[in-house]
């Protein structure tokens, strides 16, 4: 029998081809490949979600409205990926996708499974610090994947997903953002979006990579805290317009896939160069803040391994695994 989430997919599908006409739950039951109490159930489920039918006996079942809210089914509908998203959780409210991507990975979820939440009460970025994750305003997920990688290689998933979420905006909204090496995306300066790349490793090799990823969609101005007011910015406060959140989750999971894949086959050399084609720090006068200290110098790419290079005054080039990076020019 065909997938539970399979067969919501094709029956909404079927209600949004086929727009204003009833179809009988044998038709239904035909597309969808299960029985027609089975249709009947998942009529119920999605009513629960916020869709609309209508039913007339002997005619059957048409659609007369979809949900505003996001939903499984919504981000669903026209996902045109192989695996990325094909497994997806879609909760309310939750402290952290990242923890619950954990719990599902830990429990062997398959590769592509994603988490998402319209709110999170303890989001996190780098180093336990706090991410700020207000409800229905933004894309808050976290993303499992199973790459067969020694460990040194798991920081180039993070640029792999910044180069997916350029791509994923600009398709969308028609914005032109950049990316600050290692994890922000900023659009005018200002941070639009985080990522956060987590893993779990057995001996050398990565066992799963929780990809986190936080994006201000239709954040207003006046939702920021403080702190965040002169840093942080919004796609719809950028494009001044509301952005269709699920139209943008397929779009990062479309891109993703298809540079993970890309990069599985070839290698990182060809995400290199799109993640150089985006990177704002490279060429430029930068301090990178280091657990250990802080180097000033000028940016001049990343290595292979997404490592970022700085060159000091002196001439001595630097290899930067992890910081936080200010441009001075
Ligand atoms: C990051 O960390 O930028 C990674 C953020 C990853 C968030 C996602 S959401 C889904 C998944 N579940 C989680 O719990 N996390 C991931 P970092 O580079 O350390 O930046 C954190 C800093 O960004 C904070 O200290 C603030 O200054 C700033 N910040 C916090 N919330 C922000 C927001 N909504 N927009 C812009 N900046 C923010």
């Amino acid at each position: 029998m065909a997938e539970q989430s399979e067969i919501r997919k094709k029956l909404i599908e079927a209600f949004t081809n086929t727009e204003s006409e009833f179809l009988s739950g044998q038709h239904l039951a035909d597309i969808a490949g299960c029985s027609r109490t089975a249709v009947w159930k998942h009529i119920e489920e999605l009513r629960k979600e916020g869709f609309e039918f209508e039913a007339v006996r002997r005619k059957g079942y048409k659609i007369v409205s979809i949900p505003d809210e996001m939903s499984a089914d919504k981000i669903n509908l026209g996902l045109k990926t192989n695996f990325l998203g094909r497994h997806l959780h879609y909760h309310d409210s939750v402290d952290s996708t990242q923890k619950i991507a954990y719990k599902l990975a830990y429990e062997n979820a398959e590769e592509g499974t994603v988490v998402i939440s319209e709110e999170q009460t303890a989001g996190r970025g780098r180093m336990d610090r706090k991410w700020h994750s207000p409800k229905y305003t933004g894309i808050w997920m976290s993303i499992i994947l199973r790459p067969n990688l020694p460990i040194p290689k798991a920081p180039q998933l993070t640029l792999i997903s910044a180069v997916g979420v350029v791509q994923a905006i600009e398709e969308v909204t028609g914005l032109l953002p950049e990316i600050k090496w290692p994890n922000d995306i900023l659009i005018n300066g200002k941070k639009v979006t985080g990522i956060l790349t987590e893993m779990q490793a057995e001996a050398d090799r990565i066992n799963s990579i929780i990809i986190g990823i936080g994006i201000n969609v239709n954040t207003k101005k006046e939702d920021f805290p403080a702190d965040l007011e002169n840093i942080a910015s919004s796609l719809s406060i950028e494009s001044k317009s509301i952005v269709d959140r699920e139209m943008l989750i397929r779009a990062i999971l479309e891109k993703l896939e298809k540079l993970y894949v890309l990069y599985l086959e070839k290698g990182f050399f060809p995400i290199k160069l799109m993640w150089e084609s985006y990177a704002v720090s490279i060429g430029k006068a930068i301090t990178a803040r280091t657990l250990t200290g802080e180097i000033k110098g000028k940016a001049i790419g990343i290595t292979e391994d997404g490592v970022l290079l700085i060159e000091d005054s002196t001439g001595k080039v630097h290899n930067i695994y992890s910081a936080d990076i200010q441009i001075d020019e």
